[in-house]
């Protein structure tokens, strides 16, 4: 199996203490849009494009990824948010299980829906442990995911499910705060999972600025992912650089 994603993830988190994905929600701007937006966060140090989202036109990520494919160097990863948007014009795929889902189907069914055509695409599959926290906003990973929400105090549970990840056999735990939350994962919970894992951990939703995002890392995350402020920013190109410098400045 190809392991090649992978590898350039662990390097980076390695070499630069961390890495910076930015999202790309093909229901918000066009597929020409979209690829302007890779392209800034290209330029501005961002390590990979995660395209995909919940509530996605599934054909909208299709049409999304085939605009990038070719015209951006860094790695290009599927965020699914069903198994529609699983196809060929991608680098790999976040192969996720929804862990703290009350919905058999986002635990293993749609992994088993999806799992043929993965391969068949050639995706490069990378596991990921996949954990909805509590915001104070509803998020749409929240109610599309059927989510039993850990609440934001429960920091034990959340490292419980991150080392059951582990024990499963999962590349990464990612801890979701929803995208456009109002307040990101605590630094608490990142720490606390820091200490009691050893695989490598994703923090994504709402992180807003350089210095939430250096925060989400000196308490523990390896990979920061941002999505809503490059689409709402008047100069992509700077904001997502701040944010790179906030991820991985030492
Ligand atoms: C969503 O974690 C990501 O899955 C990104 O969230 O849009 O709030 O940056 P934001």
């Amino acid at each position: 199996m190809n392991i090649k994603i992978k590898k350039q993830l662990e390097k980076t988190i390695k070499e630069e203490g961390a890495c910076h994905l930015t999202l790309i929600d093909p229901d918000e701007q066009t597929p020409k849009e979209s690829l302007e937006m890779a392209k800034e966060a290209e330029k501005a140090g961002s390590d990979g494009i995660m395209i995909g989202g919940s509530g996605v036109d599934q054909d909208a990520t299709r049409k999304t990824c085939e605009k990038l494919n070719k015209k951006i160097d860094i790695p290009k990863i599927i965020f699914p948010g069903d198994t529609s948007s699983i196809n060929k014009h991608a680098d790999a795929i976040f192969f996720m299980s929804l862990l703290n889902s009350r919905s058999r189907y986002w635990l293993s069914m749609a992994q088993a829906f999806g799992s043929f055509s993965v391969k068949k695409a050639g995706l490069e599959p990378i596991s990921v442990g996949y954990l909805i926290l509590e915001s104070s906003n509803k998020t749409s990973v929240e109610f599309y995911g059927d989510a039993n929400i850990i609440p934001r105090d429960k920091h034990k549970i959340t490292a419980a499910f991150c080392l059951a990840a582990q024990y499963m056999g999962m590349d990464y735990a990612y801890l979701e705060g929803g995208s456009g939350a109002n307040e990101p994962v605590p630094n608490k919970t990142i720490k606390l999972i820091k200490q009691q894992t050893e695989i490598p951990i994703i923090v994504g939703g709402g992180i807003r600025n350089k210095e939430t995002a250096r925060e989400k890392v000196k308490a523990g995350a390896d990979v920061i992912v941002t999505g809503t402020i490059a689409e709402e920013a008047e100069n992509t190109k700077k904001k997502i650089r701040e944010i790179v410098e906030g991820t991985k400045s030492k």
